[in-house]
């Protein structure tokens, strides 16, 4: 498969590492010319960003937090006038102030350019016809890949605003072979193919690129069954650019980090250290290349692995895990740290496929209750109504056994959990 910007994407080690370094060293110098907080930081802790000599100086840095960045809403971070801002984008703020990130036009260029990399690896050329069904607006996800579908040469269709049956339609009419969404999104397709009787066969649909939620190796084996496609893995966010930070290859084993553009680290999130490769911890990304909104050793809040083994489609950059949890997904439950991915994998091992779950968490007599609420489907449960008692049975043994937990479970109807971009998988109803 081609790959976009080979000089960059194959370049060999040494020579990444020099031009790092030459990047860092202007980043560094940018933000503490123009941006008050690195100053301030860089002073308080004598750190001098003209000295610097090796990347391994980054690390003199303290990290960047989410908090210092809503602190400094709106423009408080960025690193440029606005007159030179062409762009701006926005985290959504369901968890608290939104953050505003702004780009330059060249900043847009190094975007487009990260999105057709993305798109380049999972194969697509100027002969797809694409359906972007990421929603545009503040959110990166639609315009970012937009840009580089064009840069490209494939046809593209900007058609999330349209209602996930008319997107459908286009899907099937306009013979589109390649589909960027989020894994939400492609659930919920197959749902109503069902529901239509529509069959694979009628759709040309080849490849989706899915991002901007976690999803699982189980659910790519599905969707890859259910509708003869291959669905490709690829991650980012708004801080520090939106999708096109790091992405799957033909091989499938792990997403590519373009070291570029971002240095990327692994820390313990508890105490900060960071950790070699292969052992998990939180991402923490810096940007090297951005004018208006650079990032130093910003704290993603994502969960991953880091591997430096090369990749066999010769790319030279530094791999990641797939994100499956954040930091702040983690759930406390009768003093038991868990993560939603927890409950979802027991399903899976039970079930054999993931139904739609939530999980409802309340307090009673100072004492955690935890039900989990499954949607019945037409695939799940739907042959095995006579046996759902057994099923229940095996279920809450198995989270029992492996979490410590003895939950209620609850049978919904279909289509009663809400289907939505990010939604949470938990309601917590002990913080209202
Ligand atoms: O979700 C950017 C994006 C758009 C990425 C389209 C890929 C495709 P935010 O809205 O700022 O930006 O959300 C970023 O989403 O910190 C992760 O927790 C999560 N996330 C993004 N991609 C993945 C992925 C966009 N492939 C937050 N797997 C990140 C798991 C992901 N989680």
């Amino acid at each position: 498969m081609a790959i976009w910007n080979k000089d960059y994407e194959t370049i060999d080690r040494e020579e990444l590492e020099q031009l790092q370094l030459e990047r860092l060293q202007q980043t560094l110098s940018r933000v503490y010319r123009r941006v008050s907080y690195y100053k301030n930081l860089f002073d308080k802790i004598s750190f001098d960003p003209f000295e610097i000599s090796s990347l391994e100086d980054l690390k003199k840095i303290p990290y960047t937090t989410k908090d210092t960045l809503r602190l400094a809403y709106p423009y408080d971070m960025f690193a440029v006038p606005l007159r030179e801002v062409v762009r701006m984008q926005s985290t959504s703020g369901t968890t608290g102030q939104s953050i505003i990130v702004g780009y330059t036009k060249n900043d847009i260029e190094h975007w487009t350019d990260l999105t057709a990399r993305v798109l380049s690896a999972a194969g697509v050329t100027t002969d797809d016809i694409i359906m972007i069904s990421f929603p545009y607006g503040l959110f990166t996800g639609g315009i970012g890949f937009h840009y580089g579908a064009e840069r490209i040469g494939a046809s593209v269709i900007p058609g999330s605003s349209a209602d996930i049956e008319e997107q459908l339609t286009i899907i099937k009419d306009y013979r589109v072979t390649v589909c960027i969404c989020a894994p939400t999104f492609l659930s919920q397709m197959c749902e109503i193919m069902e529901d239509k009787g529509i069959t694979p066969a009628e759709l040309s649909l080849k490849t989706a690129l899915l991002g901007a939620e976690p999803w699982s190796e189980n659910f790519r084996k599905q969707v890859e069954d259910r509708l003869s496609i291959k669905l490709y893995d690829n991650y980012g966010l708004t801080e520090i650019i939106g999708p096109g930070v790091s992405f799957e290859c033909e091989y499938r084993n792990m997403l590519h980090i373009s070291e570029d553009h971002f240095i990327p680290e692994v820390i313990d999130p508890d105490t900060g250290e960071p950790l070699g490769f292969g052992k998990k911890g939180e991402l923490v990304l810096t940007t090297i290349t951005k004018e208006a909104y650079p990032l130093i050793r910003y704290r993603t809040g994502d969960l991953t692995t880091l591997y430096n083994e090369k990749c066999e489609c010769g790319r030279s950059f530094i791999r990641m895990a797939r994100v499956s949890e954040r930091i702040d997904d983690m759930i406390i439950i009768n003093g038991k740290n868990i993560f939603p991915s927890q409950f979802e994998q027991i399903l899976q091992d039970v079930l054999g496929k993931l139904p739609k779950f939530q999980i409802v968490i309340d307090k009673k007599d100072s004492f955690d209750e935890v039900e989990i609420q499954l949607e019945v489907s037409q695939d799940i449960f739907y042959d095995e109504m006579k046996r759902l008692a057994e099923i229940e049975k095996r279920i809450s043994k198995e989270i029992e056994e492996k979490l410590d937990i003895i939950p209620k479970i609850k049978l919904v109807e279909p289509l009663s959990i809400k289907r939505r971009l990010k939604r949470k998988k938990v309601i917590d109803k002990r913080k209202n």
